[in-house]
C-alpha cells in the first residue's frame, strides 16, 4: 500500500515532476484525460523552500502518537465518551438569548456554529503569525506555511486520503464542484456524452453540470427518487448502461431529506463501466466517518463552515492520478513553476489548483475544526445525531397536520428533518419558531428540482449537530403545536 508517512507528507511542499503518461494510465479506461498534462518541464527543481516546522503550532494541532494514516483516521472515527452539555460550553454563541428565550440553533445543515478553539485560532493567526504562505523566508511566514500545510494533512487524515497532495483548498463545496466541471469536465466530456446526477442534488451539484453540458453538447441524466426519498436504483443502472456516460455525480447525504445514499455501491457499479464518481459530501463529512479509500470515490467535495470551521474554505479531494492529468482551473501566482511571455508551466497538485493568495486563515481555522470534531469522534457525532433524529421523528410525528419528507425510518437518514404543516408557508412557520428562539431554515434549500418532485414550493427544515439536545427538540415540538393552534390546523 502506498500510504505515506504523515510527518513527511504533511510538512513538505517539495514536488516531483509529473509523468503525464503515468497519470493517464492510472485513470479509468473510459475516463482517460484527452489532454494529459500541459507543459511540465523536465528536471525542474522546486523553487519553494520546504517550510520549517512550527513546533508550538504543530504540537497543539496534530493527533499525537499515531505514526500512520490508518491509525490516525481510526482515532478520528472511533467512539469516545460524549457529553452534550460539555460540548455546548465550547460554543460561545449558544449563550445567546433570542426573543427572551435561549437560542435553539437547528440550522446546522446551512452552517454550523463555531467552537471557541476555532475562533481563538483565527484570532491567534491574525495576532501572532499572519503572513502569506509558501513565499516568505522569514519566521512568521514559515509558521503560517507550516500551519497551513498541517491543516491540509489533518484533512487528509480525516477522510483517509492517500496523501495531503490529494487535498485542494477551495472556497467550499460549490467551488470544488465547479473546479471539477471546468477542469476535468472540459477535458473529458464532449458532444453526446452523458453525466448522471440525482433528483435530490443541491443546486451546486446541478448548475455547474448544466453549464458544462451546454458548452460541450453533453446531456444530463437524473436518477429519480421514491416517495420516501430513496434513489431509484434501476434508473441508475439504466443510465449507466445507456453508454457514453463520462461521470456520475451525487450527494452522499441529502440536505433536504437526510437520505444517506449508498454511494459506495454506486461507485462500484460506475467503476465497472469505467466511469469516475464525484461525491458531494457537504452533508456527510461533518457528520459521520467518511473514508475516501474505502468509498473509492474519484472526487469528493465538502465545506469547512458545515463542520465547525470558518466560511470561505472547503475541500476538493481527488485521486492523485486524476489531479495530475487535470489542467489548472485558475491561473495566477503560486500555481506556477515558470512563467514566460507566451507559455507557463505549473506545479504539481495540489498547488496547481491553488492560484493566488488562498484563504490562509480559513484553512488554518478548518484545521482546528478538524481537531475539534476529531476530538469528539465522528462515530459519536453520528450516534448523537441519530438519537436526536429518532427522538425528533417520534415527537414531531405526533404534531397535528405535520408531514415529514424523506425516509420514514430515522435510522436510515441523517439529522435533517424537513416538514410542512397543513398549507402554512414555510417562511411563516420559521418566523413563528423564531419568536420562540428557534432557528430553522425555510424555503427550497437550493434544491428546486427536489421540491418539484415532492410537489411543494418549500419546506421548513430543522437540522441537528453536536450541540443539540432533546430539550431543544421538545421546544421545537411545543412551538409547532403553538403554530398549529394559531393557524387552526
Ligand atoms: N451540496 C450540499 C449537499 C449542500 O447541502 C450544500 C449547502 C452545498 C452543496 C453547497 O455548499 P457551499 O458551502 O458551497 O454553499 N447546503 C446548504 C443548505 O442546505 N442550506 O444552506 C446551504
Amino acid at each position: 500500500m502506498s500510504r505515506q508517512r504523515w510527518a513527511a507528507a504533511s510538512n513538505s511542499t517539495s514536488q516531483k515532476a509529473t509523468s503525464p503518461a503515468a497519470a493517464a494510465t492510472a485513470s479509468y479506461p473510459k475516463a482517460r484525460n484527452k489532454l494529459p498534462g500541459l507543459a511540465v518541464p523536465k528536471n525542474t527543481t522546486p523553487t519553494t523552500k520546504p517550510p520549517l516546522t512550527f513546533p508550538g503550532q504543530l504540537a497543539q494541532s496534530t493527533v499525537r502518537g499515531y505514526a500512520t494514516q490508518k491509525q490516525a483516521t481510526a482515532y478520528i472515527h472511533e467512539k469516545k465518551p460524549f457529553d452534550v452539555e460539555r460540548v455546548r460550553h465550547d460554543f460561545p454563541i449558544l449563550k445567546r438569548v433570542i426573543n427572551g428565550k435561549p437560542l435553539a440553533y437547528l440550522d446546522s445543515a446551512a452552517t454550523t456554529q463555531k467552537p471557541r478553539d476555532v475562533i481563538d485560532e483565527l484570532t491567534r493567526f491574525y495576532n501572532e503569525y499572519n503572513a502569506n504562505v509558501h513565499r516568505g523566508v522569514y519566521k512568521i511566514s514559515e509558521e503560517a506555511t507550516a500551519a497551513y500545510e498541517e491543516a491540509r494533512a489533518k484533512i487528509a487524515r480525516l477522510i483517509n486520503a492517500n496523501s495531503p497532495n490529494e487535498i485542494i483548498f477551495v472556497r467550499g463545496t460549490t467551488e470544488a464542484i465547479n473546479l471539477v466541471a471546468q477542469s476535468w469536465g472540459r477535458t473529458n466530456v464532449g458532444l453526446g456524452d452523458g453525466i448522471i446526477l440525482t433528483e435530490m442534488e443541491h443546486h451546486s451539484n446541478i448548475v455547474p453540470w448544466q453549464l458544462l453540458a451546454k458548452e460541450r453538447g453533453a446531456h444530463l441524466k437524473y436518477v429519480g427518487i421514491t416517495d420516501d426519498g430513496h434513489l431509484v436504483h434501476e434508473d441508475f443502472r439504466q443510465h449507466l448502461e445507456s453508454g457514453s456516460i463520462k461521470l456520475v455525480t451525487m450527494t452522499h447525504v441529502s440536505n433536504v431529506l437526510g437520505t444517506i445514499n449508498p454511494v459506495r455501491e454506486y461507485i462500484r457499479e460506475a467503476h465497472k463501466q469505467g466511469c469516475p464518481v464525484l461525491v458531494d459530501a457537504a452533508q456527510s463529512v461533518p457528520h459521520m466517518p467518511v473514508d475516501v479509500q474505502d468509498l473509492d470515490c474519484d472526487f469528493l467535495a465538502f465545506s469547512g463552515h458545515k463542520m465547525c470551521g470558518p466560511t470561505g474554505i472547503g475541500i476538493l479531494y481527488a485521486k492523485k492520478s486524476i489531479l495530475q492529468a487535470m489542467p489548472p482551473y485558475h491561473g495566477g501566482g503560486e500555481m506556477i513553476r515558470e512563467v514566460h511571455l507566451y507559455e507557463s508551466a505549473w506545479k504539481d497538485p495540489p498547488y496547481k489548483f491553488e492560484a493566488g493568495t488562498t484563504n490562509i486563515a480559513g484553512a488554518i481555522g478548518l484545521g482546528k475544526a478538524v481537531d475539534y470534531v476529531s476530538g469528539l469522534g465522528l462515530r459519536n457525532i453520528q450516534e448523537h445525531e441519530q438519537e436526536l433524529t429518532e427522538y425528533a421523528h417520534d415527537r414531531l410525528g405526533k404534531v397535528k397536520g405535520i408531514r415529514i419528507y424523506g425516509p420514514e425510518n430515522p435510522r436510515t437518514k441523517s439529522g435533517v428533518i424537513s416538514f410542512n404543516m397543513g398549507d402554512v408557508h414555510a417562511h411563516d412557520m420559521a418566523t413563528l419558531l423564531d419568536e420562540d428562539g428557534i432557528a430553522v431554515r425555510s424555503g427550497h434549500h437550493c434544491a428546486q428540482p427536489l421540491m418539484e418532485r415532492l410537489g411543494v414550493s418549500s419546506t421548513t427544515r430543522a437540522s441537528v449537530y453536536v450541540y443539540n439536545t432533546e430539550d431543544e427538540i421538545d421546544r421545537l415540538t411545543q412551538s409547532l403545536e403553538r403554530a398549529g393552534r394559531i393557524f387552526k390546523l
